[in-house]
C-alpha cells in the first residue's frame, strides 16, 4: 500500500490534469504573495482595493471559463473551482469579488447577450478594467426573487427602470450593473439589463458596518427612473432561469471556495495544536483535539471529491442544478462548522484577527446565506426527491 498524505487523503491532486494544476498553482502563488499580506488590513478597515480586479485580470482569474476571443482563458469548470478555492483560502470576500465578476456578470453577458454586448463589455471585465455587479436581491425579495418589485417600463426607444436592489457585492465601485427587473413589454416576465455607471438616476450607496465579508464592498442599487436604450436589454433569456443560470455557476464556484477557507482553518488548527503545549504536552496530542482534526480532514476530503465530480459533469454539460445545491449547501455548512471548530481550538488567540480563523468564521456566515441560504437549498433538494413544493 502507498503512504498516506494527511493533507491530500484521496490523492485529489493526481485527479487533475496538467493544465488544471498549472492554473491552480499560479492562482495559489498570486493569492499567497499578493492577497494574503493585505487581507488583515482590508478586513480591519473595511476597505476594498479596486486594484485587485486589475491584478486578477492580469493573472487570468476573471472569466476563467469565457472563451479567449472575449478575454477569458477558455478553461473548464474544474479550473474555475480550483481558482475559487485558492482565492477563498485567503478570504471569502476576495472570492466574492472574483465570482460575481466571472459568474454573475461576464457569464450572463456571454450567454444571454448580443455580439455587440459581448464585445463591448467582456474584454474590459476580463482585464479588470471594469468592475461588475449583479442585482437580483431586493429589500423585500431575498430567497424569493420572484417577488421582486423592480420594473422596466417600455418607452419609445428603450425602457425606464425603477426599483431598488439590496446587498449587492461590488455595487458601490461598479462600472457595469447586470440588473433583473419585471418588464411590462414582456408580459411582466423577468428580464436582464446591462447598465453603466453614471447613468442618470442610477446610484449605489455602500452598506456600512458589516461584521462579515469586510474586504468585499457591498451596496444597494437605486434605480430612480433610469432611462436605457433597447441595447441595454439582454436579448436571449427571459424568466427566472436567466438569473438562476448565472447562480448555478456561482454556487458551484462557492462549493470549492469554501473548502479553501476550511482548509486554511484546518491547517491552522493542526499547526496550533502542534505548537501549543498545555498539561505538559502539545494540544495535538490529546484525543479530543485529534478527533476534531480528523473530522475536518474527512469533511474537506469528501467535499473536494464531490465538487470535482460536479465540475467534471459541468465540463461535459451533464450537471443538474440539484447537484450544485448539494455541494453548495453541504460544503458551506461544513466549512462553517470547521471554522467555528478551529476558532475554538485556538482558545483565546482564536478571537484575534492575527490568526485568521475568526475572520473566515464570520465570512462563512455570509457565504452560508447568499446564493441560496442553507435551508433554501434543502427545500430545493426536498422538492426534487418528493415532488412536493415546500417553499410556500
Ligand atoms: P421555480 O418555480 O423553481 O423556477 C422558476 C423558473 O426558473 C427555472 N429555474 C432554474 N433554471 C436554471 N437553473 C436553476 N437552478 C433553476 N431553478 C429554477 C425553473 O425551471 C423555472 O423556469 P420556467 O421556464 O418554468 O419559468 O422558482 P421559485 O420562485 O419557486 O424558486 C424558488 C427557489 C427557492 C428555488 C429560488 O427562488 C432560489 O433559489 N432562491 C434563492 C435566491 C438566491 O439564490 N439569490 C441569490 C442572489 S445573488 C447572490 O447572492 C450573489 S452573492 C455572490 C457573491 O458575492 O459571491
Ligand atoms: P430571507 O430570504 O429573508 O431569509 C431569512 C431566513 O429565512 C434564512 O434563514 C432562510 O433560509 C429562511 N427562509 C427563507 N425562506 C424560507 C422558506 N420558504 N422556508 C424555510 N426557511 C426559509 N444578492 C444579489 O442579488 N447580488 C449580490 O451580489 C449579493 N451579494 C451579497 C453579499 C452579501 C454580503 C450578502 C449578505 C448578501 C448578498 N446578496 C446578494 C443577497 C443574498 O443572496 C440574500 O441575502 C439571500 O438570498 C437571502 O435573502 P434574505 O437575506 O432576504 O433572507
Amino acid at each position: 500500500l502507498n503512504a498516506f498524505d494527511w493533507a491530500d487523503p484521496f490523492k485529489f491532486d493526481a485527479q487533475l490534469s496538467e493544465d488544471e494544476r498549472m492554473i491552480r498553482d499560479s492562482a495559489h502563488a498570486y493569492c499567497q504573495e499578493k492577497l494574503q499580506p493585505r487581507v488583515l488590513k482590508a478586513f480591519e478597515e473595511e476597505q476594498t482595493d479596486p486594484e485587485i480586479f486589475r491584478e486578477m485580470g492580469e493573472m487570468g482569474l476573471l472569466g476563467v471559463t469565457v472563451p479567449e476571443q472575449y478575454g477569458g482563458i477558455g478553461a473548464g469548470y474544474v479550473s474555475y473551482g480550483l481558482v475559487a478555492r485558492e482565492v477563498e483560502r485567503v478570504d471569502s470576500g476576495y472570492r466574492s469579488m472574483m465570482s460575481v465578476q466571472s459568474s454573475l456578470v461576464m457569464y450572463p453577458i456571454y450567454a444571454y447577450g448580443s455580439e455587440e454586448q459581448r464585445q463591448k463589455y467582456l474584454p474590459k471585465l476580463a482585464s479588470g478594467e471594469w468592475i461588475g455587479c449583479f442585482g437580483l436581491t431586493e429589500p423585500d425579495a431575498g430567497s424569493d426573487p420572484a417577488g421582486m418589485k423592480t420594473r422596466a417600463t417600455k418607452t419609445e426607444n428603450g425602457y425606464v427602470l425603477t426599483g431598488s436592489k439590496m446587498w449587492i457585492s461590488n455595487s458601490p465601485i461598479a462600472d457595469v450593473f447586470v440588473v433583473w427587473a419585471k418588464s411590462d413589454a414582456h408580459g411582466g416576465k423577468i428580464r436582464g439589463f446591462v447598465l453603466e455607471k453614471g447613468m442618470k438616476g442610477l446610484s449605489a450607496p455602500k452598506i456600512q458596518n458589516k461584521m462579515s465579508l469586510r474586504a468585499s464592498i457591498t451596496g444597494e442599487i437605486v434605480l430612480d427612473n433610469v432611462e436605457v436604450g433597447e441595447d441595454a436589454l439582454l436579448p436571449f433569456v427571459e424568466g427566472l432561469k436567466g438569473p438562476f443560470g448565472c447562480l448555478n455557476r456561482a454556487r458551484y464556484g462557492i462549493s470549492w471556495g469554501v473548502l479553501g477557507a476550511a482548509e486554511f482553518c484546518w491547517h491552522a488548527a493542526r499547526q496550533y495544536g502542534l505548537d501549543r503545549h498545555q498539561f505538559k504536552r502539545p494540544l495535538a496530542q490529546t484525543q479530543l483535539y485529534q478527533k476534531k482534526l480528523a473530522d475536518m480532514q474527512t469533511e474537506i476530503a469528501l467535499g473536494l471529491q464531490a465538487s470535482l465530480q460536479v465540475g467534471r459533469l459541468m465540463d461535459k454539460a451533464e450537471a443538474a442544478p440539484e447537484m450544485i445545491s448539494i455541494v453548495k449547501r453541504n460544503n458551506c455548512g461544513k466549512a462553517l462548522d470547521i471554522a467555528r471548530m478551529s476558532r475554538d481550538m485556538h482558545g483565546g488567540n482564536g478571537i484575534s484577527l492575527e490568526f485568521g480563523v475568526i475572520r473566515h468564521m464570520v465570512n462563512l456566515e455570509t457565504v452560508n446565506t447568499y446564493e441560496g441560504a442553507h435551508d433554501v437549498h434543502a427545500l430545493i433538494l426536498g422538492r426534487a426527491q418528493t415532488g412536493l413544493q415546500a417553499f410556500f
